[in-house]
């Protein structure tokens, strides 16, 4: 009798035991270690913006919910330029960002997104995932930045309110918007226009009140910020590829252990690879969109093109001077 009861109550034991060890793992589990933030400035159903929600899953599934990474879209934390001094100074861990604004940072980064460098994106792709892509990723160096993968942004384009743009004088006097970066100014300065740097949420209120007549950028961002409803001449120019980059702050990764960088970053290129399959996806749907909405779309002929291409050479002799071989290297990708 004395025996059975000791056994039942070892059972007992060993089953609370058991419990207990049980819910400690899960309470260990549950409560991460990091908790981080990442800043994306577009909608939640933007290509970029899924894919910072992929990669914030990945990064979670892959430390057993010990790293979390908290996205912030919408741009609330705040424009661009903002996002990316707080990134350098570890205010916000996490950020995709075009690399437009990140050249006034990092100069050599405007090699990448200098006007007409590209035949179309599968050559910007070659680059970007080759030796040079891995090179402009190693630029970040004592940047207080960590640059973890490239996602795509498709091609600019200029629109306006004013006329439709079929040749390079057509550019004249028109005041576009252009993002904070000085490339972008002298570029579009080059064609005859007046460049007036605004953070992209402030686009919609330039064109409306007239503040700016246009500005520029690629199908998913004029469809997804309705700046077609105050801007309804496209042009189809592609003037520039601007990659845009997944990264880290300097001040965040430092606290992270080797394995855990080593996650992070494959949590990144999976997500770059999802993003770009919805990029291409998304593309060709607001393409769609604002051809049914009655937008006034034109596309250069390959002559004015070339006008376009020759007006902005100058540019190249102010960003490039020291990257001529960078270029050539690009340019010979094939
Ligand atoms: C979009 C980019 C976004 C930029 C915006 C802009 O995805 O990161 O902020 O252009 O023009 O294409 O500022």
């Amino acid at each position: 009798m004395k025996k059975k009861l000791f056994v039942i109550i070892l059972i007992m034991i060993l089953i609370l035991l058991g419990v207990d060890y049980v819910s400690i793992k899960r309470a260990k589990e549950q409560v991460p270690e990091f908790v981080f933030t990442y800043a994306e400035n577009h909608p939640e159903d933007y290509p970029t913006t899924l894919g910072g929600y992929r990669f914030a899953e990945l990064v979670e599934e892959k430390t057993n919910g010990r790293i979390q990474i908290i996205v912030h879209a919408n741009g609330i934390s705040g424009d661009e330029k903002t996002v990316i001094q707080q990134v350098k100074f570890g205010g916000i861990d996490f950020a995709r960002v075009s690399l437009s604004p990140l050249a006034d940072y990092i100069p050599k980064l405007n090699v990448l997104q200098m006007p007409y460098l590209y035949r179309n994106s599968a050559h910007m792709w070659k680059v970007l995932d080759g030796e040079i892509g891995k090179e402009f990723i190693n630029a970040f160096e004592n940047s207080g930045m960590v640059a973890m993968a490239w996602y795509d942004a498709g091609a600019r384009n200029f629109y306006n309110s004013v006329r439709p743009v079929t040749s390079v004088e057509d550019m004249e006097g028109l005041k576009i918007r252009v993002q904070e970066s000085e490339m972008m100014v002298d570029m579009v300065e080059a064609l005859g226009a007046t460049a007036v740097p605004l953070a992209y949420g402030l686009v919609y209120s330039g064109l409306e009140t007239g503040v700016i007549d246009g500005a520029e950028n690629n199908w998913p961002s004029y469809e997804s910020t309705a700046h077609y409803e105050v801007a309804e001449y496209y042009t189809i120019d592609e003037h520039n590829r601007v990659p845009e980059i997944q990264m880290c702050a300097q001040a965040t990764w430092d606290k992270l252990s080797e394995e855990d960088r080593k996650i992070i970053l494959s949590c990144a290129e999976e997500s770059a690879v999802y993003e770009r399959e919805l990029w291409v996806e998304r593309e060709k749907q607001s393409e769609k969109f604002i051809k049914d909405e009655g937008v006034r779309v034109t596309e250069l002929t390959s002559q004015e093109k070339e006008r376009f291409r020759e007006a902005v050479e100058s540019v190249y002799q102010v960003y490039c001077t020291e990257y001529t071989d960078t270029i050539e290297a690009i340019k010979r990708t094939q």
